[in-house]
């Protein structure tokens, strides 16, 4: 199982000189502005606030690097379908998404974090494809499951894989940050590819 500590934030990067290239493999998460990408960062590393929750959705489009355990990127895409941003940030966000999966050889398992309440979006099925088209593995984890009615949860399983057209070979598994529901499935995922 994948060493989780000591886990340090290292480097916020918002042009593709920024980077980080060095030989340790990248575990990157995706998501949408506020679907809980920071909590679920903070709850697989067991860490309060080593990622920021709450932080303003779609001011930042950076690209957050944590070192775990020496040995493994957690890198944090900025959130993306935030309602209030300009048409520059928005551009902004595509370009360095495009910059970072032109890099995807240093890729070794993808994390898309979608909302268990709900079918994905059409920016979900977007970002679904980059993880997709790059060829990494990945597991998708829906969040806030929490908040989810027992009698909703087989029917919302079965819309997000439908939605984004997940191979069966692709885990898909409910999560909650806030309650760690999810977190050893999720963690034994990734670790199978670190
Ligand atoms: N109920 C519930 N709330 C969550 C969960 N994960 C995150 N949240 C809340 O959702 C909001 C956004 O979380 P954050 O991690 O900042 O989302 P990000 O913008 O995707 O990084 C915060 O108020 C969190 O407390 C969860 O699993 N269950
Ligand atoms: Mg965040």
């Amino acid at each position: 199982m994948l060493r989780l500590e000591p886990a340090v934030f290292v480097k916020s990067a918002g042009r593709k000189r920024d980077f980080i290239r060095d030989d340790r493999p990248l575990v990157v998460f995706a998501g949408k502005s506020n679907v809980g990408k920071s909590s679920v960062v903070n709850c697989l590393l067991g860490r309060k606030n080593l990622a920021r929750v709450g932080a303003s959705p779609g001011k930042t489009t950076n690209i957050n690097y944590f070192l775990v355990g020496d040995r493994v990127w957690f890198v944090d895409l900025p959130g993306y379908g935030y309602a209030r941003v300009s048409q520059a940030e928005r551009e902004r966000w595509g370009a360095l998404m495009e910059d970072f999966f032109a890099e995807s050889e240093r890729i070794r398992f993808g994390v898309q974090i979608v909302d268990g309440r709900h079918a994905p979006t059409a920016l979900d099925r977007d970002m679904h494809a980059l993880f997709a088209g790059c060829g990494c593995p990945f597991a998708v984890a829906a969040n806030k499951w929490d908040k989810l009615k027992k009698s909703e949860m087989e029917p919302n399983l079965a819309l997000i894989r439908e939605t984004l057209d997940l191979g069966e070979d692709v885990p898909l598994l409910p999560f909650s940050a806030e309650k760690r529901t999810g977190r050893q499935e999720l963690l034994a995922a990734i670790s199978a590819w670190v």
